[in-house]
């Protein structure tokens, strides 16, 4: 993405959806060692988002951060099928990202729609059975023509408050079920908000996780958003 040539349409922040604040480190070093951290993955989406190992987390360059810190505990996955999500990217619409879990709409915008620019499978997730993600986690969809995105949010807070409150955000239902804690075999997603662009992006690629967080200051990185299967 960071490649890609981008118009900088700036769009005041205010007028966009209301987020959580960004918890995500910034490229600035902080001065915090592993004793600080209590789980290795909260050492590690720091690592990532720093150039190089300004704090020394990562004392033999594997690019693993305080191996001797435990790990968070992982429970089991949810007993729900999953599904590929498919992910689209659009130039002309100020790089909104679309998710799909429908293999159906998924190809009518591949052969009809030329907008976008298929990304392929980016992650899969749960579905849920008449709606009801039986114990995992709604991931709500928004759409907003005003935006020309989709928003997608595990927080049931968040949900309520802008149906409530923004007009700028239609609802359209529970998109696929995730958990807000690791299970077997998840990955996070990690959450990203542009005042630039006024989207949100999601992604489970560690890779390119980094990259926006460390060269592309168009979005900050506002933690992991919930957690789904590779
Ligand atoms: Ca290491």
């Amino acid at each position: 993405m960071t490649n890609r040539i981008v118009r900088a349409l700036v769009l005041a922040a205010a007028a966009a959806v209301v987020v959580v604040p960004a918890t995500g480190a910034s490229a600035v070093s902080t001065d915090v060692d592993c004793v600080d951290f209590t789980y290795q993955e909260d050492a590690q989406d720091h690592l990532d988002g720093q150039i190089g190992d300004p704090d020394r987390l990562d004392s033999d360059g594997d690019g693993i951060a305080c191996e001797t810190l435990p790990y968070r505990p992982v429970s089991a996955a949810p007993a729900l099928a999953s599904t590929p999500v498919y992910r689209f990217w659009s130039p002309r619409f100020d790089n909104a990202h679309f998710f799909t879990t429908s293999a159906a709409e998924a190809s009518t915008i591949r052969t009809t729609d030329r907008n976008w620019i298929d990304e392929g499978v980016a992650f899969s997730a749960w579905l849920p059975v008449a709606g009801d993600c039986l114990g995992a986690t709604p991931v709500h969809r928004f759409f907003s023509d005003r935006f020309k995105t989709h928003f997608y949010t595990a927080s049931a807070q968040e949900q309520q408050h802008i149906a409530a409150t923004d007009r700028n955000w239609t609802y359209e239902g529970v998109s696929y079920c995730a958990t807000t804690t690791p299970v077997t075999g998840s990955v996070p997603v990690y959450r990203f908000w542009s005042p630039v662009f006024s989207k949100h992006f999601f992604t489970v690629s560690r890779s390119e996780s980094h990259q926006l967080r460390t060269t592309d200051r168009n979005w900050s990185y506002e933690g992991i958003a919930f957690y789904v299967l590779p």
